[in-house]
């Protein structure tokens, strides 16, 4: 047992920090910034993405972008926090995207979980899920879990606007991402289907959430289930015209898109005004107040089944 460098020449701390150094070590007691902490200290803020504009950029994009190369024509809500280039909130991403008039999105699967809510998108819209073709309409809500083999199509004759969220940050966060081609481009596909469990059609939804009991006076919510995904869920939440709302605090993290309506939240401090097709970063434990100045219907995706496995649920004090 001996050691590479002489720990017993260090007359002092700073010495000995030097001689750490040499071996890939660092002390725990003088750490910068703690690790363990009394409260979540993430650098994930409260933020708003607007559909007019990643819209605008989309449909730029359809001009620019082939789905020929490029994989997925798609913009990243990436948290605006220095350094970060992807994560929405710490295990999820969310993302808009485009698939043309007549255009297909080519086949592949990979280990992260999928959901798209669809914003904007016409009869004869399709994501292909394991050989099955499942409608997008606006609103909808739809699953690709993990290795399932995915692709989308757009056989109407207007563009198609959608967002997706992936657990993708926790995935490259803890080491198991994989990803493979499908081998033909496309995958064939059998039928459609409708009534997929892959599918949270808008309307049943959001009946389900209009006859939901209230959650405070005037919001109501209703649980997209069964789960499927282990990591995310998605909650419909319909508030009345004039609502004030304030969710207990939380550690899971959330991501709000507004399938309909418009009001305004304040995530951790910050304020923005909301509509129709916008994207809400609700991370870990920042405080949430949300008013409806319309009816309105969000769907909120969050980390909380993951968590529950972890037993790292906590609320803080109504
Ligand atoms: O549509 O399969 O925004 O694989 C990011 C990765 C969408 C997709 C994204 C993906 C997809
Ligand atoms: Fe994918």
């Amino acid at each position: 047992m001996r050691p590479a460098v002489d720990f017993e020449s260090a007359q002092d701390l700073p010495a000995l920090y030097k001689l750490l150094d040499e071996v890939q070590v660092k002390n725990g007691w003088a750490k910068a910034k703690p690790a363990i902490v009394p409260e979540p200290r993430h650098p994930f803020v409260g933020h708003r993405w607007r559909y007019a504009d990643t819209r605008a950029a989309l449909h730029v994009a359809g001009r620019l972008v082939g789905t020929e190369w490029a994989e997925r024509r798609n913009l990243i809500m990436a948290n605006p926090h220095p350094g970060n280039d992807y994560a929405t909130v710490p295990t999820i991403v969310g993302a808009y995207q485009m698939v043309k008039a007549g255009e297909t999105a080519r086949s592949h699967r990979h280990t992260p979980n999928a959901m798209r809510v669809v914003l904007d998108a016409a009869p004869g819209t399709y994501t292909v899920v394991e050989g099955m073709k499942v409608p997008m309409e606006p609103g909808d809500v739809l699953l690709t879990p993990n290795w399932c083999w995915h692709g989308h199509a757009n056989e109407s004759d207007s563009d198609a606007y959608w967002i997706d969220f992936l657990d993708a940050p926790l995935a490259i966060g803890i080491g198991p991402v994989f990803f493979q081609h499908y081998p033909d481009v496309n995958e064939p596909s059998d039928g459609i289907d409708a009534t997929s469990p892959m599918r949270f059609a808008f309307a049943d939804y959001a009946a389900k959430a209009a006859a939901a009991p209230e959650v405070a006076p005037g919001v109501r919510q209703h649980l997209l289930g069964p789960v499927t995904l282990t990591t995310f869920d998605r909650v419909a939440i319909a508030m009345a015209a004039g609502t004030h709302w304030e969710p207990v605090r939380s550690s899971i993290n959330q991501i709000y898109t507004v399938v309909q309506g418009a009001g305004r939240s304040r995530i951790g401090g910050k304020e923005f005004d909301w509509q129709r097709g916008d994207m809400i970063a609700a991370p870990c434990w920042l405080e949430q107040q949300h008013d409806a100045s319309e009816d309105a219907i969000l769907l909120r995706v969050s980390d909380e089944p993951l968590m529950r496995m972890l037993g790292w649920v906590v609320v803080g004090q109504p």
